[in-house]
């Protein structure tokens, strides 16, 4: 039935996008149309390859989702654009593929091909950041951080750190470097974040801006955050590729990154660890990238007729440079 066959198909569908529109690359490209199989096939339309987090995610998918462990993954880089994804999304209906997951760039958007979808009776699993729908059955499940949470235990960190420091009712100045304005890791980390601001009237954010989570953006924009203000206590990235950004624009300023200036991060990727270990970065949130084995499971229990959670959230714990160094061997991305 629908499983059989498809290979060709999408060896056929592959050539086309690649010769058709030089926008979508997908990767997994069979030397041959293969012979009849019963592989799962699962189309991951995936955000992009903007940090080091991203890259980790992907490799678990490629990892996960393997021949060996009866998949056949087309995966589509989407370049950080909403119009490649819906695109990639409405090729894997041409395709019919039997799964569909979702990592979308920002949360709106969404309705109309996840209605195509829907309607193609092909289940979809959104993975890391949400989609923002009027319907919430246009999707099987979520699996993700809790990125609201994230935010408030970076304040929650910075509270220890400056009592233990003795500067707790000092006036703290803040700079924060945003992710993807709109994308669910931003929106939840911005608002984490200004929750716990209201409690300390003596933490003042005097600068905000986006940087999309990309190392080099964010060193412009810390480069003219440091320009524009001399005072600066605690730059918070939401993730680790802006704070290093943010740390090589404080070197370049002649400033001492995690001393005279506080740096705070998200992610907990390994060079953030060595960072840490470094001295130059302060604390990591951290965001589990590692989605490949939880959302094949969600896939092998409905393959077994099976119920899933809804909303799936990954533990997820705070290192700085009392542990960093203990637990880096012990992290695999
Ligand atoms: O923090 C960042 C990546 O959505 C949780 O996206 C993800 C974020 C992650 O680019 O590094």
């Amino acid at each position: 039935m629908k499983r059989i066959c498809k290979v060709g198909l999408i060896f056929w569908l592959q050539i086309c996008f690649l010769a058709g529109c030089g926008v979508l690359k997908p990767t997994e490209i069979p030397a041959e149309p293969e012979a009849e199989n019963d592989l799962i096939v699962v189309g991951y339309a995936q955000v992009g390859s903007e940090s080091d987090w991203r890259l980790a995610n992907t490799e678990s998918f490629r990892s996960t989702f393997t021949e060996e462990n009866g998949f056949e993954l087309i995966f589509i880089d989407g370049q950080q654009k909403i119009e490649n994804q819906v695109k990639a999304l409405r090729n894997f209906i041409q395709l019919e593929v039997d799964y569909i997951v979702l990592a979308p760039v920002v949360e709106t958007g969404w309705d109309n091909v996840l209605s195509e979808v829907k309607a193609a009776n092909i289940p979809l699993i959104v993975s890391d950041r949400l989609v923002d729908v009027a319907d919430d059955s246009l999707y099987v499940a979520w699996v993700g951080g809790d990125f609201h949470k994230e935010g408030e235990n970076a304040i929650d960190w910075l509270n220890t750190y400056l009592e233990k420091q003795g500067r707790a009712d000092e006036e703290i100045n803040i700079v924060e470097l945003q992710g993807t304005l709109g994308a669910s890791a931003e929106i939840g980390r911005t608002q984490g974040i200004a929750r716990k601001l209201t409690e300390k009237p003596n933490y003042h954010l005097i600068a905000i801006e986006s940087a999309d989570f990309i190392q080099s953006k964010a060193r412009e924009v810390m480069s003219s955050f440091l320009q524009t203000y001399d005072d600066i206590d605690v730059v918070i990235a939401q993730n680790d590729n802006m704070a290093f950004g943010a740390i090589e624009a404080m070197k370049a300023a002649g400033k001492v990154p995690g001393k005279e200036i506080i740096v705070i991060s998200f992610d907990a990727v390994r060079a953030a660890f060595e960072a840490m270990i470094a001295g130059d970065l302060n604390v990591s949130v951290e965001c589990n990238p590692l989605h490949g084995p939880r959302v094949a499971e969600i896939i092998q229990k409905l393959e077994a007729g099976g119920t899933v959670e809804k909303i799936q959230y990954v533990p997820e714990e705070v290192f700085d440079q009392e542990n960093a160094a203990e637990r880096l061997p012990t992290r695999s991305y």
